[in-house]
């Protein structure tokens, strides 16, 4: 070995453990991008915040050379001085640790800054940049750590560990004059040695820093498939025109108060809260997809995609909610769904006396049991196709879900359903059951404020409160409001679109008097019932209490 060579080793390997846990790091972080924030990769967030962050001249001169293809050679020059940097992160982490692993810290940092200050970010966009941040950090250090162990490229101080060990031995066993001397002979041999094997030693060490940066490759090559697997679906979905509906439904006039904060009776796809143990979301083409009816059933039935748009739809209007909606909270929606009664297709499979749960499954595996009596009766429980005028979106279970009247999510509203296993309650779980959630979910009686909303400030004199109120397949009759612990007094009540959905609640507070105030809400059920005022959590069956707010009045 080469004084020369050896030398070099001494920056050019920790340079390449540098890049090998830099190219590990932006892969993680560009799979963890695909599959959970797909608008958040760590390199798009840094370009699009260098982009906003440079003078006009740059912008100017960067169009000027490169015309459209900026955006690209963008990434392309985050991307060499990303290499560049980390290998310099790598070389800084092997003389002043753990500065380097500071290093790529500080490039995770600074995409998570970056992706969560772009407009309507959420949280999770912070998370592919700390997962890159993170693996590169981790990588680096280890990659360091073995680089250090290796023998005759590491610095002084820093010798193998087989032949450092038995110096120590001898150190330690014996006198000092005779451990000095062993000390040195263990030193000698161990330059010879190391030496010799310094060549493998190299190469080995090559093929950990390899194969961190090939794990970082195969990891974006997986990331960008998703994408492209994504982008795919979304072309199909996009153009997909569905049958015009059998019977329609509408929203009656005077359903829709208008009140500013209040949420809209109707709500948007784009606003549509979404809950789902589904890590990536599923991707289930149309012109694949098959609905199995099966077990404890007389006939078997299998449905495609062209057999159930063949059938009739039917419109219907059903507020959504989870069971895991704390009060007040913000897991439910109402919408225009399209699709064909689960009644007709169990009528034709013919349920067995002794069946009383449909287990339905979604393309990954999730489960819901729902009640075979609420699937049977006259509620629109339905396979749904359609929600506000659109197919499923995909993330709300795209080409087919379910969406039943009357229950919470987790036993009703199976997304990406593949097959209904008629079956008993004592015979099988569904997902949630066996993780400490009630086995069958009927929507609890409930209300909630929206306006004022928090922070928002409210005149002297009238006061306007609003709200929604639900208790699905049942009926709201009343809406109560009480403020400051004084007497409970009526609020008016929106016109309801039918029992099956929430409805918009209002109360005019004539004398509003400046100060903090507390307002409390209760909604009465269509069967008399009074929302409770005792307060319980959202496991096993869902919350009850009633939605308190305190506001000021100016
Ligand atoms: N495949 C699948 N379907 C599912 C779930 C799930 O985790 N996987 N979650 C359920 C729960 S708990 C709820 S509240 C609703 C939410 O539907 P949304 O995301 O369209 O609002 O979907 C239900 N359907
Ligand atoms: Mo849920």
């Amino acid at each position: 070995m080469s004084e020369a060579r050896s030398r070099n080793g001494q920056w050019m390997l920790p340079a390449a453990a540098g890049v090998g846990a830099a190219v590990f790091g932006a892969g993680l972080g560009e799979l963890t991008a695909a599959i959970i924030a797909p608008e958040s990769s760590p390199f798009v967030v840094i370009g699009a915040a260098l982009i906003d962050l440079a003078p006009p001249w740059a912008k100017d001169t960067a169009i000027a050379l490169f015309g459209t293809g900026d955006k690209p050679v963008l990434l392309i020059g985050i991307g060499v001085v990303l290499l560049i940097a980390s290998a310099a992160a790598g070389v800084l982490e092997s003389r002043r640790p753990p500065w380097g692993q500071v290093v790529l810290g500080l490039f995770g940092v600074a995409g998570a800054l970056a992706a969560v200050t772009r407009a309507n970010a959420a949280m999770l966009a912070m998370a592919p940049s700390l997962v890159a941040g993170v693996a590169a950090v981790a990588a680096l250090r280890l990659l360091i750590v073995r680089w250090r162990g290796r023998g005759a490229d590491a610095p002084a101080g820093a010798r193998p560990p087989a032949d450092g060990d038995a110096a120590e031995r001898d150190d330690s066993g014996a006198g000092a004059e005779a451990g000095a001397g062993a000390g040195a002979r263990a030193l000698a041999r161990a330059d010879t040695a190391a030496e010799r094997a310094s060549g493998a030693t190299r190469r080995g060490f090559l093929v950990w820093a390899g194969g961190a940066a090939a794990i970082g490759v195969l990891a974006a090559v997986a990331g960008s498939a998703l994408r492209a697997g994504g982008r795919a679906l979304t072309a199909v979905r996009d153009a997909i025109r569905l049958p015009a509906a059998a019977t329609t439904a509408s929203v009656p006039a005077g359903a829709e108060l208008g009140i500013d904060g209040l949420a809209p009776v109707i709500t948007p796809n784009a606003d549509f809260y979404r809950i789902d143990t589904a890590l990536a979301v599923p991707l289930v083409d149309p012109s694949e997809w098959r609905l199995r009816i099966h077990g404890m059933v007389e006939r078997e039935l299998e449905l495609t995609w062209d057999e159930l748009l063949a059938l009739p739809l039917d419109e219907s209007i059903t507020t959504l909610a989870c069971v895991s909606n704390e009060v007040g909270g913000s897991l439910i929606g109402n919408a225009v769904w399209l699709g064909h009664p689960i009644r007709e297709l169990l009528a034709r499979a013919r349920p067995l006396a002794d069946a009383d749960m449909v287990l339905s499954r979604s393309a990954d595996g999730f489960t819901a049991s729902t009640p075979l009596e609420v699937l049977q009766d006259d509620r629109a429980a339905i396979l749904a196709v359609g929600m506000n005028g659109e197919p499923l979106p995909i993330e709300h279970g795209f080409p087919v879900r379910m969406v039943v009247p009357g229950l919470y999510g987790y036993v009703s509203a199976t997304k990406w359903v593949v097959e209904l296993e008629v079956t008993r309650f004592d015979a099988v779980n569904a997902y949630w059951t066996d993780r400490g959630w009630s086995a069958r979910g009927p929507i609890k009686l409930s209300s909630r404020i929206d306006v004022p909303r928090g922070g928002q400030p409210v005149e002297a004199g009238t006061a306007v409160l609003a709200g929604v109120a639900w208790h699905q397949h049942v009926g709201i009759d009343a809406v109560e409001v009480q403020l400051d612990d004084a007497d409970w007094r009526p609020a008016t009540l929106a016109t309801a679109i039918s029992d099956d959905t929430w409805v918009q609640w209002h109360y005019e507070w004539p004398d509003a008097t400046p100060g903090t105030h507390t307002a409390r809400v209760r909604a009465t059920g269509a069967d008399g019932e009074v929302q409770t005022s005792k307060e319980q959590g959202v496991v096993p069956d869902g919350a009850t209490g009633l939605h308190e707010i305190t506001f000021d009045v100016a």
